[in-house]
Formats: C-alpha cells, sequence, structure tokens
C-alpha cells in the first residue's frame, strides 16, 4: 500500500495556519502512532502552543517524550572495532567431531546452527569510512543448543602483541593522537609506529597489516582466525588443541593501495554496502571452517610457542580440517538494535571447548563482558534478543537496570528448600552434564610460582615474520614494501623510521633495504634480537595471490555507455556477466532514458561521477565513435579508465573506444581486450602491469 503523506497548509478558525498530513497508509488501530505510554498522537507536526506565535507550553507530553527519546538515541561506541557491518545466518557442520569434542555444534554432521556475525574495522569511530589500511574483526556468535558460543576473531591469524597488558597502549598509539585527534581510522602516524618499533613482538603482525590483507576487496573475500589457542575437550576428558581457521568461499582478494585510497573518496560505505547487498540480492557469502588439531606432544615439538598469539602453525605442519560451512543469509532488520547491541565475549564457551593459558586470551576474557556494562549501560545486556541465547536460560541473578524479565515465586537463592513445599524452588546445578573446565596444566611452565614474566619461546619476535615474508609472491612482496615505506613516511619523529628498519633487517635483508630506500635514508644497523630467529619452510596458506580465485561470481563490473552505444552490444555484455554470477553495473553521463544505437532507452545504474572505477572489479567501455569524441573531453571518463589500469583491472573496450584508452595511458596487455575475451580476462586481476605504472619499493 502507498503510505506516502502530503502536507497542506490549512486555516484554522482563529486565522492560524497548521501544518497538517494527508496520510494515504493505513487507518487500524494498529496502524496509528502512539507515545511509549500507548496514547494515540493527534498531530505529529506540530508542538502545543499558547496562541499561534505563542510559547510551546511546557505540558506538551507528546513533544517532551519525542525529543527525550532522541536525545538518548546514541551509545558509546566500542573502544576499538567501533565501525561494523553484520549480518545473520547459519553455521552447518558437515564434518562430525563427535570424538574429540562434546560442543553439541560439532556432533551432527548436516545439523544447522543460528549465527549472528559481524566485522568490523578496528582503528577508526563508528562513522569512519570502510576502507582504509586496517584489520579487520570477524565475530561469530553461535546461539547452540547448549548455550551461546562467541568466537572473536580477526582476519590476520596473529596479534600485534603477547600480553593482555599491552593491549591499552597499543590501542592508545594506533587510535587518532591524544591532542589533535587526528588521524581517523589509520595506522600511518607517529604514536603508532613509535610504539610499533620499540615493540619488536609486532614485527609478524606488521608484516601482515602491511600486505593487501588489510586492504581487502570486500568482507566476502576475507579469512577469518580465532587467532588463539583453544582447546576441545571430549567425552572421556581428553584436551585436543585447536586453532579456528575460516576460508572464504569466493577465495581472497584485496584491492591495491592507491584503489583503497581513492575508494574512501568513492564510497564510505564500500564494504557495509558490498555486503548487505550481497545477502540481498542472494548471493549469500559462505566460508568454510577449517581446524588445526594437536596434542601437548605436537605442541612440544614447535620451535615456538603455542599460547603465544604473535605465532601461527603453518598449514603445512598441522594440516587443516574442513568441518562446517557459515553461510549468510539475512540482513539485520535494524542496524541499531542488532549489529550495535551484539555483544561478543570470548568467555562465552560452550561445553566441549575450553581456553587455554594465552595470556592475551586471558586478558580478553576480562575486557569483553566488562566492556559491555560500559556500552549497553547495564548488566542485562544478555537479555537483548541479538545476545540472549536460543536454548533456556534460568538462575538466581536478579534485579539491576532494566531488568527485562518477571521471575516468579520466592526462590531467589540456593540451596533452598521451597520446592519441598509445593513451590517452585527453582533450577539446580548438574555436575553431569554442567560446564566443567579442563584441568589443564600439563605443558611446561603451566603451573608454579606466580611471576610477571614471558614463556621462553615468546622472545623470538622475527621468526614467523621471515616466514611470511619467504611465503610472499613478488608482487606481494612489493607491496609490503611499499607499504612500509608509505606508512613510515608519514612519521614525522626522526628516530621511529630507522628504528622501524633496524627491526626488519631480523626478517630479510632484501626487505629491510627495500624499506630504507625507498624512504631515502641510511641503512640503519640491525636491531639486536631477544632471540636469534631459525628459518621455517615457507608456507602457501600465507600468501593472497596463492589463494585467489578466477572468477566473476561476486564482482561487479562497470559498463561505461553513451548515448549511441550499440543495444546489442550491451544486452550480450549484460547477459555474459551475469551467466558468470557477476553484476553488471551501468554508468552514463545521465542517469535517465539513455537513447541508444536501435532507438531503444536505457537507464545508467549510476551517474559517471558517482561511480568512478575503483568501485568495479573489471570495467568495459562501450562508447561509439560519436560517443568517445565527447569522453575525450570528459576528465572523469578519462579517470575511470586510467583508473581501471592503474588498479590491475581487466578493460573490455570497443574498437570505436579506443582513442580514449589511448588518453588515459592505457597500454594493452593481456588485461585490455575486446568484448569476445571479456569474461575470461574480467576473472582476475593483472598483477604483472604494476611495475611499469607506479614506483614501488
Ligand atoms: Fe578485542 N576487544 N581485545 N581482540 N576485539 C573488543 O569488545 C580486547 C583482540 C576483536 O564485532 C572490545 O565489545 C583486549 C584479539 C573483535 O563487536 C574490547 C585484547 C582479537 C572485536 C576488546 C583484545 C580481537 C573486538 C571493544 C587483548 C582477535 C569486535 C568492544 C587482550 C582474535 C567485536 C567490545 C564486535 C572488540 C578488548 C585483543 C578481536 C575493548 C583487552 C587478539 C573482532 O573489549
Amino acid at each position: 500500500m502507498d503510505d506516502s503523506a502530503k502536507f497542506d497548509t490549512v486555516k484554522g478558525q482563529g486565522g492560524e495556519t497548521h501544518q497538517q498530513v494527508h496520510h494515504s497508509g493505513p487507518h487500524t488501530p494498529e496502524g496509528h502512532l502512539t507515545t511509549n505510554q500507548g496514547i494515540r498522537v493527534s498531530d505529529n507536526q506540530n508542538s502545543l502552543k499558547s496562541g499561534a506565535r505563542g510559547p510551546t507550553l511546557l505540558e506538551d507530553f507528546v513533544l517532551r517524550e519525542k525529543i527525550f527519546h532522541f536525545d538518548h538515541e546514541r551509545i558509546p561506541e566500542r573502544i576499538v572495532h567501533a565501525r561494523g557491518s553484520g549480518a545473520h545466518g547459519y553455521f552447518e557442520m558437515t564434518d562430525s567431531l563427535a570424538d574429540i569434542t562434546t560442543a553439541d555444534l560439532f556432533q551432527r554432521a548436516g545439523e544447522r546452527v543460528p549465527v549472528f556475525v559481524r566485522f568490523s574495522t578496528v582503528a577508526g569511530g563508528a562513522g569512519s569510512v570502510d576502507t582504509p589500511r586496517d584489520v579487520r574483526g570477524f565475530a561469530v556468535k553461535f546461539y547452540t543448543k547448549e548455550g551461546n558460543w562467541d568466537l572473536v576473531g580477526n582476519n590476520i591469524p596473529v596479534f600485534f602483541i603477547q600480553d593482555a597488558m599491552k593491549f591499552p597502549d597499543l590501542v592508545h598509539a594506533v587510535k587518532m593522537e591524544a591532542d589533535r585527534a587526528y588521524p581517523q581510522a589509520g595506522s600511518a602516524h607517529d604514536t603508532f609506529w613509535d610504539f610499533a618499533s620499540l615493540m619488536p613482538e609486532t614485527t609478524h603482525m606488521l608484516m601482515w597489516a602491511m600486505s593487501d590483507r588489510t586492504i581487502p576487496r570486500s568482507l566476502r573475500t576475507i579469512e577469518g582466525f580465532g587467532v588463539h589457542t583453544f582447546r576441545f575437550v571430549s567425552a572421556e576428558g581428553k584436551s585436543t588443541f585447536v586453532k579456528f581457521h575460516w576460508k572464504p568461499k569466493l577465495g581472497l582478494q584485496s584491492t591495491v593501495w592507491d584503489e583503497a585510497l581513492k575508494l574512501q573518496a568513492a564510497d564510505n560505505d564500500f564494504h557495509r554496502r558490498d555486503l548487505y547487498e550481497a545477502i540481498d540480492s542472494g548471493a549469500f557469502p559462505e566460508w568454510e571452517l577449517g581446524v588445526q588439531l594437536f596434542d601437548q606432544a605436537l605442541a612440544d615439538s614447535l620451535p615456538y610457542d603455542v599460547l603465544d598469539a604473535t605465532k601461527i602453525i603453518p598449514e603445512e605442519v598441522v594440516p587443516l580440517r574442513i568441518v562446517g560451512r557459515l553461510v549468510l543469509d539475512r540482513n539485520p532488520d535494524n542496524f541499531f538494535a542488532e549489529v550495535e547491541q551484539v555483544a561478543y565475549c570470548p568467555a562465552n564457551i560452550v561445553l566441549g571447548i575450553d581456553f587455554t593459558n594465552d595470556p592475551l586470551l586471558q586478558g580478553r576474557l576480562f575486557s569483553y563482558l566488562d566492556t559491555q556494562k560500559s556500552r549497553l549501560g547495564t548488566a542485562n545486556f544478555h537479555q537483548l534478543p541479538i545476545n540472549a541465547p536460543k536454548c533456556p536460560m534460568r538462575n538466581f541473578q536478579r534485579d539491576g537496570q532494566m531488568q527485562m524479565a518477571v521471575p516468579k515465586g520466592r526462590a531467589n537463592y540456593e540451596p533452598n528448600s521451597l520446592g519441598a513445599h509445593g513451590e517452585e524452588g527453582g533450577p539446580r546445578e548438574c555436575p553431569v552434564t554442567g560446564f566443567t573446565s579442563f584441568a589443564a596444566g600439563e605443558g611446561k611452565d603451566e603451573q608454579g610460582d606466580k611471576l610477571r614474566v614471558r614463556a621462553e619461546l615468546f622472545a623470538d619476535h622475527y621468526s614467523q615474520a621471515r616466514l611470511f615474508w619467504k611465503s610472499q609472491t613478488d608482487a606481494e612482496r612489493a607491496h609490503i614494501a611499499s607499504s612500509f615505506v608509505f606508512e613510515l613516511s608519514k612519521v614525522g619523529l626522526k628516530m621511529v623510521a630507522p628504528r622501524m628498519v633496524a627491526n626488519l633487517r631480523n626478517v630479510d635483508e632484501d626487505l629491510a633495504a627495500r624499506v630504507a630506500s625507498g624512504l631515502g635514508i641510511d641503512l640503519p644497523e640491525k636491531a639486536p634480537a631477544a632471540r636469534a630467529p631459525i628459518d621455517i619452510a615457507p608456507s602457501d596458506a600465507l600468501s593472497i595471490h596463492k589463494n585467489m580465485k578466477a572468477t566473476l561470481e561476486g564482482r561487479k563490473v562497470g559498463i561505461l555507455i553513451c548515448k549511441d552505444t550499440d543495444a546489442g552490444a550491451l544486452k550480450t555484455l549484460k547477459a555474459d556477466i551475469e551467466a558468470a554470477g557477476g553484476t553488471p553495473f551501468i554508468v552514463g553521463v545521465q542517469i535517465h532514458g539513455i537513447p541508444l544505437s536501435d532507438g531503444t532507452k536505457a537507464d545508467a545504474d549510476g551517474q559517471l561521477l558517482g561511480s568512478p572505477s575503483q568501485l568495479f572489479d573489471a570495467v568495459f567501455v562501450l562508447l561509439s565513435e560519436a560517443g568517445t569524441q565527447r569522453h575525450l573531453k570528459e576528465a572523469a571518463s578519462i579517470e575511470w579508465v586510467m583508473n581501471a589500469f592503474g588498479h590491475l583491472k581487466a578493460i573490455g573496450h570497443t574498437k570505436e573506444s579506443h582513442p580514449l584508452l589511448e588518453k588515459a595511458g592505457v597500454v594493452h596487455d593481456e588485461g585490455v581486450v575486446l568484448a569476445d575475451e571479456f569474461i575470461a580476462a574480467a576473472c582476475k586481476r593483472y598483477y604483472e602491469r604494476e611495475p611499469s605504472l607506479r614506483t614501488l619499493a
């Protein structure tokens, strides 16, 4: 039904005017607007006044309530990971782990568990852009039949620091600087690199952060990692260590740095929109869940510590076992109620899963519950629909601000004998099915005197940074070295860049030399290493380029058309893109009624100025001869083509469009093709083009 409203100004009896509204919407009692007390509202346009031009009356409870509620709409944003997007979906077990864990969700292959997932950037505020260079959060709440399990991970398998004690320092250093309140949402500034260069344990994570992992093309093309080592516990009480990995069905795909920068101007909500539109169109994002399973003997045999969150276990050492899939198939109904109020907590675990002594994880077990109280204002935040478990929940906790539940009876303590007197005595603990913690402590140094120390192998800060570097392709190495140069070039404190390069010499001499030369500084002396790095065999899983998929599925193709674009060619191109699983997006100088070659008219999906080519995975220039002449004088069209080329994308074109490509500086290579080769070409990016386009370190 058309619910549109029309405003009219009408004269009252005394000659005064009223702003009146005529609704064509429903006039059923359910359709009536009310106050929060359920009082029907007669006029939602005008406040109550004493006379048409007289003072507004304090007694106007309708106005006061409306403004009062509005004044309190905001809640504190998350201290980190404030900018995020979320979706509902399900996790489906495909390979039972019943022999390894009693966790209910891992028992029966084929069974589904509802989930809510929130992706985020780390450093920026809630209103910041989606595409800065930053780690992405990947938090999953599983509403299992035996309680909620939150796997609160990131898209990088390691972390900057080893001990929770350093987290506030790390976050203060990376967020906008304390006195000037900039830069927003980026690590390329003094305080971050000052801290990082003084903390060699950050080096491994810095390698990942400077790689294209932190400038993903889409949230649908990132991996996710639980980061810490957790435990599975079997029915016999046996513990197996586990690391969790999410692998995207679409493969990995990142942008290039110049593209990420330009995306910040083109679309602040690039990732949020991409996720929403994919789900809305039925192209449901999907990941596989892989687990690395190992025992204490294997952990003891490794040259690094499995309790150290700055270390991975290469998949070549402990292979991934794929046990399930995650599908996101429903957008939130309300962003605030769901995405903003969802309260993840790594301490939310279920029977069959347990923690380890990772000192970073242990700190997180306190922090998340604590922060929710300050964000959501009450200890009863678990009652919000997005946070409440979908299985029975009962205990003797009572009262508190915003208590929504209405517990019945006298029994709010235990033990009690009220049940015996014909009253409801309330729930009781169950030693058989209740959560029991793994007795733990079987690893070296896992028990002993109270000490403020770190375990011995934590002191190796460089071996895995080196492993990461060695596992990259040449193109990826050039991006990593260039990112170090970009970020350190933004640092004003003179001692920081040499200190950082001195650390990098422990990772790889070539990397350090390239960064020093890119910065134009002398190679500093190598920093002393707390523990001499060792060589570890490279791992293909660490490279983005070795894990990309040549596909158009889930990708967007921009098609630039003009007044007399060939109608048949446009139709075929759109159909071919759709058949390959991609989304065509027509771009025109004007958006409505563009006359095509056969006299029919087309509408564009976006106007040229608002639809620069960084929004697309590949582009097609579908111009006529006359159209090309007009576009040669259109700066936005020249940039459209030039940036598509510079961002290493496939460019399809008509023969007639050729002069525009020339003017944009396009050099013909494998990715610059006519219509018949376009679909195959559009499935990938052309990284080999890059050295001829820009100076890389
Ligand atoms: Fe977090 N982290 N974190 N973190 N983190 C928060 O919790 C914290 C860490 C991660 O979408 C906060 O609800 C400490 C590692 C994600 O809502 C806060 C330490 C990893 C999210 C907090 C860490 C993460 C958060 C802020 C070191 C990857 C967003 C608001 C001891 C495994 C969740 C909130 C969402 C959010 C604390 C380290 C991931 C302040 C103290 C390691 C994905 O509680």
